[in-house]
């Protein structure tokens, strides 16, 4: 049985500074360099992690780790070893026992279920869908006038293929009963202090059943890893990943609201999408799909590139589920646009590649960079503020020098 046991690696557990009671010894963490994002106090460490090559810290307790954004330009799945890191409570479990672990699934249902992992394997239709993984509050750092939470930059995304079980099979089995409206889901992760709320989230119902919502226990072909979720946690096909509960332990079916901090005032955004800054909402609604995106991935801001000559460039797009129909580039502020050619398709959650050739005459440059999805939703080429600092998505700019 303890050969079995999984624990996160010792050397994680005092990085993380959790169990012992002591401080962090954050030193022993630290990767060689640190990294500065292109914003105030954009200063922070690289970090390492169990099972993480060095990620940019954010904060410790939680752990809470952002992608160099180079990494991006890889490849158009993020490797697991390079995933962002998003917690709300520094009480992240530090042992789980893969074959003692169940999933229950239980309130208005006919048959109440105790899942085994290895019930979940075997049990059930495999699914496998490749989806983008984005936290609402990506790139909050870039927000004028600046709001409060995780100063992020652009790493708080990643692209994985997951591998699961459709929630609707297991709600199937367990039989839901007429009148359910939510289903909420609990993790293992649980807060320090008896006042914080533990953190749990719900979808609707009909939502849940929609067949592509999952419980994934592989994440491209290998296990989770553990800071993202191991053994089992739901996605939530082109949503924010906020839904998407890592060390997913209950699943309970509704037949009212689900009422939680990090349903209601948490992760709500304005119902007309904006505000003026400064403003609070009036109305708000819980954050959902995703905003279209784009970015240049070949080219970093600032960098120097050939003058006079066919330039390759590189990147991805994606969107909330509908998929990128065109992505395109303009060099001259946004007065033409060139149409990018896209690559491979794998899924309308997916990270979508892009390349284009570009030549540019000596000189500074903006290259502007801007998707539209299959319904016609693109970007505004002015950022869009609400006092969250989520759902950021305006058309990028990479400034270069050609040389
Ligand atoms: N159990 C648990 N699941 C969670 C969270 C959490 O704090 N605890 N944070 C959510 C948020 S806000 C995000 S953005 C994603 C991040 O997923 P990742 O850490 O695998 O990148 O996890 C979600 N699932
Ligand atoms: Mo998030």
């Amino acid at each position: 049985m303890l050969s079995r046991r999984q624990v996160l690696k010792s050397a994680g557990a005092a990085a993380l500074g959790v169990g012992s009671g002591l401080a962090a010894p954050a030193l022993a963490a630290l990767a060689a360099d640190g990294v500065t994002l292109p914003f105030a106090n954009g200063e922070r460490p690289l970090v390492r992690y169990p099972g993480k090559r060095p990620l940019i810290g954010l904060t410790e307790r939680p752990p809470q780790l952002e992608t160099p954004f180079a990494v991006f330009d890889e490849s158009v799945i993020t490797p697991n070893d390079a995933f962002f890191v998003r917690y709300h409570l520094a009480g992240i479990p530090l042992e789980i026992d893969p074959d003692a672990y169940r999933i229950a699934v239980g309130g208005r249902v006919d048959q109440p279920l105790s899942l085994s992992l290895a019930e979940l394997k075997s049990g059930f239709e495999p699914l496998e869908l490749v989806a983008v993984n984005q936290c609402s509050g990506n790139s909050r750092g870039f927000f004028e006038p600046r709001v409060g939470g995780g100063q992020l930059g652009n790493g708080a995304m990643g692209n994985a293929r997951w591998t699961g079980v459709p929630l609707k099979a297991v709600l199937d089995r367990a039989g839901v009963r007429a009148g359910a409206v939510q289903v909420s889901f609990d993790g293992l992760d649980g807060p320090v202090l008896p006042e914080t709320p533990d953190f749990a989230k719900a979808l609707d119902i009909d939502h849940a059943r929609d067949g592509e919502v999952m419980i994934a226990y592989a994440m491209n072909g290998a296990e989770l890893p553990w800071l993202n979720g191991y053994p089992v946690r739901l996605i939530v096909p082109g949503w924010y990943g906020t839904y998407w509960v890592k060390h997913l332990s209950a699943i309970t079916v509704l037949d009212h609201e689900f009422e939680s901090f990090w349903m209601d005032p948490a992760y709500r955004i304005p119902d007309n999408a904006c505000t003026e800054p400064g403003r609070k909402a009036a109305k708000t609604v819980p954050i959902n799909r995703f905003d279209v995106r784009s970015f240049v991935t070949s080219v970093a801001d600032g960098e120097t590139v050939p003058a006079d000559r066919p330039l390759a460039l590189r990147g991805i797009a994606f969107d909330g589920g509908y998929g990128i129909a065109e992505v395109e580039l303009s060099a001259d502020g946004g007065r033409s646009w060139l149409s990018a050619a896209l690559g491979d398709d794998l899924g309308r959650y997916s990270f979508r590649q892009w390349t284009a050739s570009v030549r540019l005459p000596r000189g500074e440059h903006r290259l502007l960079v801007k998707a539209t999805n299959r319904i016609g939703e693109s970007q505004p080429l002015e950022p869009l503020w609400n006092p969250s600092g989520y759902r950021r998505n305006v058309v990028e700019t990479t400034r270069v020098v050609a040389a």
